[in-house]
């Protein structure tokens, strides 16, 4: 397996609206970063994904772009991004982009003119298409954040397709022209000096032209069969890497959704020449009862079966990205842990523990390396993001479903709950913005925050920033193979990584109750290189705490 800096490398998530506000206008931007970059060098990551900071009208917080080459004007000026890129590599932090090349907003140059007429010169920029005999849209498709995925437009009597918001509007890939625009503009960021590519839905890029309809799973037909991993996706990437990506010492990580494991070792196989890595789903989704909505957990022999598969099927082959959580998701410690006070530290560490260890390069959302909670939504007033506000609409008051069946599922899973801002210390508005807020701050600041977590050697924060470190002096974290034990166990989460003649030993309990465990003999009397207890094992059988995870090294 070849050795790169990317595979080594620990990546921070910023999702910029809810970092750090500078100018108390309530709303998180690039001053606000750079004046962050200190504790983020503390943490010890190596690279940032910064959330698009693009001209955008924000109706899905900055994923509709309709300027890709001006920063969104909330966010600052593009001297403020430039002077945060120079800060962050004084430091040593290489900065990701957002690439949202899927569509852009209905309010970019190309789109305002595509849909003037049918000859426009940048018709063919994005998906048109005309509707049905007795005018409804040209398929069932439903879009992903509610409603059909075709909206009718006046000015030429034809539908265009989003399979995001209505201000999404999907490009054309199929255009040469629309692959070459997108090309020269990478090469214009990376002539800047930027680190690389987190491509968003990029699995989603080539549409089968033909569009029948879709199996009807819940509301809408389903477009998934014709738009994820369509016909000439590869063809598209690799153009992409030939065009751009080789060029520069980058790292790229695609947003894959619907990627498998085969799909995954040519999206990001060794040397297929697409990207370096993908962000796969399967350990975050499928057990929804309303489309995504669930207030269920994933069994954790299920969680292991699909990150296990992960490991195996990519070992060698091709490369993977590790995470809980993210700005779509809901947040790690209450969905994967516990974030009941007694057992939110503890079920912190022990899912870093877990991720960290395991092969692909592991990325923290922002307030994950401090254990930072879902939020606890009153009511559906709260709800800042398009995906959460249309999916009560749609399923509750449209009839569907009760507010009281509906109401847990939201809480489980909105994309808001990623979304609130970071807790940086115990003033007011945790110290986010001396302003109002564009989202509600989590009202458990005052015990969970940066500040105070700096300043405790035992905290969450200094867990991630000793696995991250560990990481840098131990190669076998990122190279070793891994092997799954216990695959049956609901409680114990137990794999090794094996590198040469070392070993390690990852355990990991995700249950509030007391179990035992019996270390394997070659692991008797080894150093135990992390542990969130503190308890040392000798060996034999054991009784684990709550949410206890250790390491043992075999060297
Ligand atoms: O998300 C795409 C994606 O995979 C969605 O299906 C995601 O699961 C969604 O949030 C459903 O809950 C990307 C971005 O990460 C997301 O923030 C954007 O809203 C979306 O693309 C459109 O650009
Ligand atoms: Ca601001």
């Amino acid at each position: 397996m070849k050795r790169t800096w990317w595979k080594e490398a620990v990546i921070y998530q910023i999702y910029p609206r809810s970092f750090m506000d500078s100018n108390g206008d309530g709303i998180g931007d690039l001053k606000g970063i750079t004046s962050r970059l200190d504790y983020l060098k503390q943490l010890g990551i190596d690279v940032i994904w910064l959330s698009p900071v693009y001209q955008s009208p924000n109706d899905d917080n900055g994923y509709d772009i309709s300027d890709y080459q001006a920063i969104m004007k909330e966010f600052g000026t593009m001297e403020d991004f430039d002077e945060m890129l120079e800060e962050a590599h004084k430091r040593g932090i290489r900065i990701v982009m957002d690439l949202v090349v899927n569509h852009t907003s209905d309010e970019h140059r190309w789109f305002v003119e595509s849909r003037k007429s049918k000859d426009n010169p940048y018709r063919d920029y994005y998906i048109w298409r005309d509707g049905k005999e007795d005018g409804s849209a040209p398929n069932n498709w439903g879009s992903c954040f509610g409603g059909s995925a075709w909206q009718y437009d006046d000015a030429t009597d034809m539908y265009y397709l989003h399979l995001f918001t209505k201000k999404q509007a999907d490009l054309n890939w199929d255009n040469p022209k629309v692959r070459q625009e997108v090309f020269d503009m990478m090469t214009w960021w990376c002539e800047k000096g930027i680190d690389g590519f987190r491509m968003d839905v990029i699995s989603m890029i080539s549409k089968t032209p033909e569009m029948p309809d879709g199996e009807v799973h819940d509301l809408y037909g389903d477009y998934n069969p014709y738009c994820v991993n369509g016909p000439n996706v590869h063809k598209y990437l690799q153009e992409m890497n030939e065009k751009v990506l080789s060029k520069y010492d980058i790292m790229t990580v695609g947003e894959t959704p619907g990627v498998t494991t085969e799909l995954a070792k040519q999206y990001a196989g060794e040397d297929t020449h697409e990207l370096n890595m993908v962000f796969q789903f399967e350990h975050v989704e499928g057990n929804g009862k309303y489309g995504k909505w669930t207030d269920e957990r994933v069994p954790l022999t299920n969680l292991k079966k699909i990150l296990s598969r992960w490991q195996n099927e990519l070992y060698g082959k091709a490369w993977n990205s590790l995470f809980w959580d993210n700005h779509d998701q809901p947040r790690a410690v209450s969905r994967f842990g516990d974030d009941r006070p007694q057992y939110r530290e503890a079920s912190a560490k022990m899912l870093a523990t877990c991720l960290h260890m395991m092969q692909g390069s592991p990325y923290i959302y922002q307030g994950e390396e401090l254990g930072m909670t879902n939020y606890p939504f009153q009511s559906p007033a709260d709800f800042r993001d398009v995906e959460s506000i249309n999916a009560y609409k749609e399923w509750v008051e449209d009839g569907v479903v009760s507010h009281e069946v509906f109401w847990p599922c939201l809480l489980t899973k909105s994309r808001d709950n990623a979304r609130t801002p970071v807790q940086w210390d115990d003033t007011e508005n945790a110290g986010f913005t001396t302003g109002t807020p564009w989202i509600a701050v989590n009202p458990n600041y005052k015990e969970i925050n940066a500040k105070a977590e700096m300043e405790d050697s035992d905290s969450v924060f200094h867990y991630y920033r000793k696995l991250i470190a560990l990481r840098k002096e131990n190669p076998i974290m990122v190279y070793g193979k891994y092997e799954l034990l216990l695959e049956e166990s609901e409680e114990l989460y137990v794999y090794t990584r094996t590198l040469e003649e070392e070993k390690l030993l990852v355990v990991c309990s995700f249950t509030d109750k007391e179990t035992e465990f019996t270390i394997p003999e070659e692991f008797a009397g080894c150093e135990c290189m992390i542990s969130n207890t503190g308890n040392a094992y000798e060996g034999g059988t054991v009784t684990l705490k709550p949410y206890e995870a250790f390491v043992l090294h075999k060297k």
